[in-house]
């Protein structure tokens, strides 16, 4: 099947071309010494980024918030927490951003506020507030002593551990959360939640963002019968992501998004969506530039493969289990929608470990799985230290860990008779402060970060994997990163070719290849500490192709080498 080049409706799906890096603000740089990352800080390091040569910066949040959940619980919409600076500092960002050719993405949580959102504050104050049905309120369970164990209207749990609800004493009625008791869900079957979003969304269109990342976004339409989930064995509560996951009205919401904001506004913007559970069904049609919802998706089918019942039950990765998961991804948004591509983000742990090898093979490992990812079809996502090759930190105890689900998972693990020592490693493999450590730009005892001790630990290994050091060092991971995007960016084959997965079998080498109008290129990458020879059906072919990236030639690989090779038909 010969692939046409995508059209690109008039540049309006300008990201299909780009390559996005995500700033988490508290942990990348500190320009007041406080310990914590600010706006003046990324502001001050967009030179890396230049370089690095991506189009896109997508900024977790930096809205005002108690920071129960490091800012993904939101105070006010439309404002900058002064512990990361103002307006005026973000429109600074904004300014430098452009002057260098970049974009600004801004993450948008819509699913839930925080408690201290004056929306809640007036919700939770009276039954009767005017606000009340902003949020999902309802009475114990029937039959039920309210404010006990087992009162709460449903079996939910919480994706942050315990009960998705908490009792309120003011009003004797319980409010739902997903995530933490300070994040309770909005109700989006009310207009006027919906609106007063749209209008937070305009706010910052028209101050100039160029798009949104939105957490979470697929949980925001929910089943309002509100029904018990099913309980698996040994499990504490019910699942109800039946309930909410991609709800009754989610296109139907996304689709009015769309047609009140996105549509009427000028500039060509970028909207992807966080999704976790989104099938490839569901994503074809949210990705379906016909139907006006979002330009591509986070789904996590690839990051919940070394995972059992949940996320702490670490398993090793089957390679060919991760190559059927991406393929099928590929191959299903080949012809519709458009994909997104991601090892690595503030919520998982560095790939490099997980995925890789964080030891004497760290640098080859961690170039080849950004070449494996990034000559996928898609919008690659590079995670901040990602093109450092940064690992997981061997956290020595718990009062080391900072976030919340990580925590909580500790309380109530050991609360239910686990060994502390197994949940520490549970917690030293797949926390998220895995990936929230701070930026390492030099070598120094605070690693340039900023100009005292910060919010969490340093990488102790920061002496030798710095920016500074990599920016000098041509070999580096980071210049890797830099001819990859390059390639992209010079190679059309990289943006539209189609892909076919090779050697699906072979539990050690990842292969596929890129076509477009006579041009081939093969993607080889070895997940393993032995050289290969992989049994290629035409590697006589390839021995003489030239090589885009990486060194050496032909196909046979050394221990976690990526290659890719390229011939003209
Ligand atoms: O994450 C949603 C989400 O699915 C994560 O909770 C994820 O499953 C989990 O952390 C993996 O361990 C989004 C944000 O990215 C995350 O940082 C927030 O904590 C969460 O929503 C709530 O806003
Ligand atoms: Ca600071």
């Amino acid at each position: 099947m010969t692939r046409h080049v995508a059209p690109d409706h008039g540049g309006r799906q300008w990201w299909k071309s780009s390559v996005v890096s995500q700033i988490y603000p508290r942990s990348f740089a500190d320009s007041n010494g406080d310990g914590i990352g600010d706006l003046p800080g990324v502001t001050s390091r967009l030179d890396h980024l230049a370089a690095l040569g991506v189009d896109v910066v997508w900024l977790s949040p930096v809205y005002p918030s108690p920071q129960d959940d490091n800012g993904y619980d939101v105070a006010d919409y439309c404002d900058i927490d002064p512990m990361f600076g103002t307006l005026a500092d973000l429109d600074d960002l904004a300014a430098g951003l452009r002057a260098r050719g970049m974009k600004l993405v801004m993450d948008l949580v819509f699913n839930h506020t925080s408690d201290e959102h004056p929306w809640f504050v007036e919700s939770r104050a009276a039954t009767d507030s005017a606000r009340r049905d902003w949020y999902w309120w309802r009475p114990a369970r029937p039959g039920t002593t309210p404010g006990t164990p087992g009162a709460e209207p449903n079996n939910w749990g919480s994706v942050f551990s315990g009960p998705a609800w908490t009792f309120d004493e003011t009003t004797g009625e319980y409010y739902l959360h997903l995530f933490s008791r300070k994040q309770p869900d909005l109700n989006w079957e009310h207009p006027d939640v919906r609106h007063a979003l749209h209008d937070v969304m305009r706010f910052w269109l028209d101050r100039g963002v160029d798009g949104f990342r939105m957490d979470v976004v697929n949980f925001v339409s929910k089943d309002p019968a509100l029904p018990d989930g099913l309980v698996a064995p040994g499990a504490r509560f019910g699942d109800g992501s039946p309930h909410f996951l991609s709800g009754p009205r989610i296109h139907e919401f996304l689709q009015e998004l769309h047609r009140e904001v996105i549509a009427p506004h000028q500039r060509p913007t970028m909207v992807v969506g966080e999704m976790p559970g989104v099938t490839l069904e569901d994503a074809r049609r949210f990705t379906d530039p016909d139907r006006r919802e979002v330009d591509m998706v986070f789904q996590f089918e690839h990051v919940d493969l070394d995972a059992g019942a949940s996320k702490w039950d670490a398993r090793p990765l089957d390679l060919r289990a991760l190559k059927a998961s991406l393929s099928r991804w590929q191959v299903g948004l080949a012809d519709r929608g458009w994909n997104s591509l991601y090892w690595n983000n503030h919520d998982q742990p560095r790939a490099v470990s997980r995925f890789g090898h964080d030891g004497e093979h760290r640098v080859m490992a961690a170039k080849m799985l950004a070449t494996v990812l990034h000559l996928h079809r898609g919008t690659p996502y590079v995670y901040q230290g990602e093109e450092l090759g940064l690992a997981n930190v061997a956290f020595g105890h718990i009062d080391d860990f900072r976030d919340i689900e990580s925590r909580n998972h500790y309380a109530e693990a050991l609360a239910h008779g686990a060994d502390p020592a197994v949940v520490l490693e549970q917690l030293r493999a797949r926390s998220r402060d895995n990936a929230r450590t701070p930026m390492p730009w030099d070598d120094s005892p605070t690693g340039g970060f900023g100009s005292t001790r910060p919010w969490i630990a340093l990488d102790p290994g920061h002496r030798r994997t710095n920016a500074g050091a990599a920016l000098d060092d041509p070999d580096s991971v980071f210049h890797h990163y830099r001819r990859l995007i390059a390639l992209r960016r010079d190679d059309p084959v990289v943006v539209h070719g189609d892909f076919t997965l090779l050697l699906a079998d072979d539990p050690q080498v990842y292969a596929f290849t890129r076509r477009l109008d006579g041009v081939e290129l093969l993607v080889l990458g070895n997940f393993g500490d032995d050289p290969v020879e992989p049994a290629l059906p035409d590697d006589a072919a390839w021995t003489d192709a030239d090589v885009v990236v990486g060194t050496g030639s032909g196909v046979s690989l050394g221990p976690w080498e990526g290659r890719v090779l390229r011939r003209v038909h």
